[in-house]
């Protein structure tokens, strides 16, 4: 009982050292992982205005662009190379919604929320209405894991 205490007090310890600066969440770009084949690992994420988010291209063959309609107004839209490290600064609450172009027809989706913002329903059912199937799945899945 006290050994869970003490593990318990440590991971809220680094939690808080964590919150007090700027993060950077590292993105691997996977053709197998947990959830399937062609995936962002993790899948989604909620982060802080300042943060970072690094997006490491472990397997070959994909990129890193953001989903039309995914993005917090005014942000400019992000459009990697194919296999290449793409480094992006959340500066601005809001979602952000990101896709591998090859695979977005696999659902290999990521998507953050950034600050205390709210999904807008009309830009998330836009996005899903025109998604395929699988890519629907992964998406509502990512959209509820944000909420
Ligand atoms: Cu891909």
């Amino acid at each position: 009982m006290f050994r869970t205490l003490m593990i318990v007090g440590a991971i809220a310890g680094v939690a808080h050292a964590a919150s007090a600066s700027a993060a950077e969440l590292t993105v691997k770009m996977r053709n197998q992982g947990a959830e399937g084949p062609m995936v962002f690992e993790p899948s989604s994420a909620k982060l802080k205005p300042g943060d970072t988010i690094r997006f490491v291209p472990t397997d070959a063959g994909h990129n890193v662009e953001t989903i039309p309609g995914l993005a917090p107004a005014g942000v400019p839209p992000v459009k990697g190379v194919m296999g290449k490290e793409v480094v992006v600064k959340v500066a601005k609450p809001g979602v952000y919604g990101f896709k591998c172009l090859p695979h977005w027809g696999m659902g290999m989706v990521f998507v953050a929320k950034v600050g205390d913002a709210k999904l807008d329903p009309a830009a998330s059912s836009a996005v899903l209405a025109s998604a395929p199937p699988m890519t629907k799945r992964r998406l509502t899945a990512a959209f509820n894991a944000i909420r």
